[in-house]
């Protein structure tokens, strides 16, 4: 009979025994899932009509990892490395069926079984080192054992997936299908029904040149040299390990080094980071419907830049500047770009040329009567550009400030380009929620990542700017330039430091001051746009920062810098700094009453915070 609950599902197929795991959205291995594996596999040995377990996942993908909202809890049994230990100790045969994207510890589950498929399309990988850590259920021990050092290092160190193909010329897998994963799966679990396969623990395939494994370690370990986190290195040992050490050593090194480097604030800094990114994926209109937009209008020589990405994406542009020379300007600066891009190989000539022919420039308005969505480069051409551009089309402009009235404002947003990477787009109270999906719709097709900003916007640009007020305060103030740069390069700030200052990395204790000066100040801006409403979330502060100005993604972001530091510390500091350069540091009432209730600025949610993500 089959049985329907929780995260597994169980179905029998005769003589195999299907564990299907559903745990949406991505069938990380949390706690609950991890529990209902074990007893599955226990009572799978216990029954002798079972004669073979596959494992598959129901949803988009097979397991994408351990669950990274679980990290820095108290870790619950059974833990993943002992659950992987489990399924490859058991006698009958255990095969995983992949789909999607098996990661981290998804893969390091697959690993644990004794043999696995996939379907084509699957994407497989390690990618720990992103969030600071490493494989920590057996990874480092079990992959370089099937596939040597320096394949095992590459997947490791990189964090990068790679596709079944390859993965199964690796020989992380045992078959690949184009379709119909599930039968296919279902008929290698028939035939291996009574077989006693090699655990991966025992399979020596990645070990057998002896010497090519150390010199792969070696030259990972030289590289490693002089990195700003630990975790490249402590793979690099866990590999070398893997072959100095019998696996029940080499696993109990693992897991020393996976607990290291899981409680360090680098890695709680990543986690941030990435639960920040996803967060500011949810937007209110995400159930809007993005309007189609064939032409890219451009008015305004200084959207040069935007017309380029939009070229680079292969849309057709129509940009339009009234003034000649600057017309000319500005197709100069694409034309200088897209040579510096041949030169760097990053651009074929042909691609250059079909991207001038998706070019058309232009003196007048009237060329945008086409375009459905026009970048708005100069403000003064916004009147212009409404009269020209067609009826539903939006208008996103592109600079500083609120967005006028116009009789146009269900159509108008602001779209500003944050250090090439990032589109912070700034919604009026009037602009439709199909304005909102098709200016972000337009900003992921050229490449960027999105934070929703209510009207007038600048989250990152204000918040740097109160971290570059207090730099230059500081230095007015007498503090040596080498040693404000020194503090802040040793944070990860550079982008601040005094530019004349020397090459030093300065930490201690002053050191910190200086840190704490610069960032409180950034904080208490980033609390002044969670008042207004400006910013949705302070998580969206923080990815904005490290999305766009390249704020130390390890660093997590200066709100979690504050929630990190305790509020009631920012609030005494503010206090005090406060009084000195008011401009600069008088407190946020926001802080005041977070730190009054022992609140974080992660408690901190806005009215518009709500939302979903599209797709
Ligand atoms: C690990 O495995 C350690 C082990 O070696 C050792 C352990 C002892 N956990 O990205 P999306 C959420 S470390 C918890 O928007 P996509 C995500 O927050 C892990 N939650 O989807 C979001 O939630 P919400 C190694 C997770 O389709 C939702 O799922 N693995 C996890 O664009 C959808 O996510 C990784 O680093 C997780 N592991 O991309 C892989 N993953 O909707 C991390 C996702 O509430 N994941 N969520 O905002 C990914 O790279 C992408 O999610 C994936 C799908 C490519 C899978």
């Amino acid at each position: 009979m089959d049985q329907q609950a929780g995260p597994l599902r169980q179905e029998r197929h005769g003589a195999v025994l299907v564990l299907v795991i559903d745990a949406p959205p991505v069938n990380a291995l949390g706690h609950a899932l991890r529990a209902a594996l074990w007893q599955a596999i226990e009572a799978a040995e216990a029954d002798a009509t079972v004669g073979a377990v596959l494992i598959r996942a129901a949803g988009r993908t097979f397991p994408a990892g351990a669950d990274i909202s679980e990290f820095g809890q108290p870790p619950r049994a059974p833990q993943l490395p002992d659950l992987c230990d489990r399924i490859e100790a058991c006698p009958k045969p255990v095969l995983a069926a992949i789909h999607g994207t098996a990661l981290g510890g998804g893969l390091e589950l697959a690993l644990a079984a004794h043999a696995r498929i996939a379907r084509a399309d699957a994407m497989l990988g390690l990618p720990e080192v992103t969030l600071g850590i490493l494989p920590g259920a057996g990874g480092t021990q079990r992959v370089p054992r099937l596939i040597g050092a320096e394949q095992a290092l590459r997947l490791m160190l990189t964090g990068k997936p790679v596709p079944a193909a390859e993965a199964l010329a690796l020989g992380l897998l045992d078959g690949v299908v184009e379709d119909g994963l599930e039968v296919a799966a279902l008929r290698l679990a028939e035939g291996l029904v009574g077989r006693r396969l090699t655990a991966t623990r025992d399979r020596r395939e990645g070990m057998r040149d002896g010497a090519a494994y150390q010199t792969a370690v070696a030259a990972a370990r030289l590289a490693q040299a002089g990195a700003r986190l630990p975790a490249g290195a402590r793979i690099v040992d866990c590999v070398e390990a893997a072959q100095l050490l019998p696996i029940e050593q080499g696993m109990v090194f693992e897991r020393a080094a996976f607990a290291d480097l899981v409680a360090t604030p680098e890695a709680a800094g990543l986690r941030h980071a990435f639960f920040a990114e996803r967060a500011a994926a949810r937007f209110p209109e995400a159930k809007a419907e993005a309007r189609p937009v064939a032409q890219l209008g451009v008015i305004g020589a200084a959207g040069s830049d935007l017309a380029l990405l939009a070229l680079q994406a292969g849309c057709p542009v129509v940009l339009v500047e009234p003034n000649r020379p600057q017309l000319v300007e500005a197709l100069e600066r694409i034309a200088a770009a897209q040579e510096t891009a041949v030169q760097e190989g990053r651009l074929t000539p042909a691609a250059r040329d079909a991207d001038w022919e998706r070019l058309t420039p232009a003196l007048g308005a009237a060329a945008l009567a086409d375009s459905d969505l026009v970048l708005v480069a100069d403000a003064g051409l916004l009147a212009e550009a409404a009269e020209a551009a067609p009826p539903g089309a939006v208008l996103a402009l592109t600079g500083r400030g609120a967005l006028p009235d116009s009789p146009r404002a269900s159509d108008i947003i602001g779209l500003r380009l944050v250090g090439g990477r990032l589109a912070e787009l700034a919604v009026g109270p009037q602009t439709a929620p199909e304005a909102v999906a098709t200016a972000r719709a337009v900003a992921r097709r050229l490449g960027l990542l999105c934070l929703r900003a209510a009207t007038p916007g600048g989250i990152a640009g204000r918040v740097m700017l109160a971290g570059r007020a207090a730099v230059t305060h500081l230095l007015a103030q007498g503090e040596a330039p080498a040693r404000v740069a020194g503090a802040l390069r040793g944070f990860g700030l550079p982008q601040l430091a005094p530019e004349a200052a020397a090459e030093a990395s300065e930490t201690g204790a002053s050191a910190g001051r200086i840190i704490a000066r610069v960032l409180s100040a950034m904080a208490n801006e980033g609390a002044r746009l969670l008042e207004r409403g400006i910013a949705q979330r302070a998580s969206d502060i923080d990815f904005a920062l490290v999305a766009g100005l390249g704020f130390p993604r390890w660093q997590g972001g200066p709100m979690f810098w504050a929630d990190q530091r305790g509020l009631l510390i920012l609030r005494r500091d503010l206090a005090e700094w406060g009084q000195e350069a008011p401009e600069i540091w008088a407190m946020a009432p926001l802080i005041a009453d977070l730190a009054a209730q022992g609140g974080h600025f992660a408690d901190h949610a806005a009215q518009a915070g709500s939302g979903q993500k599209d797709a």
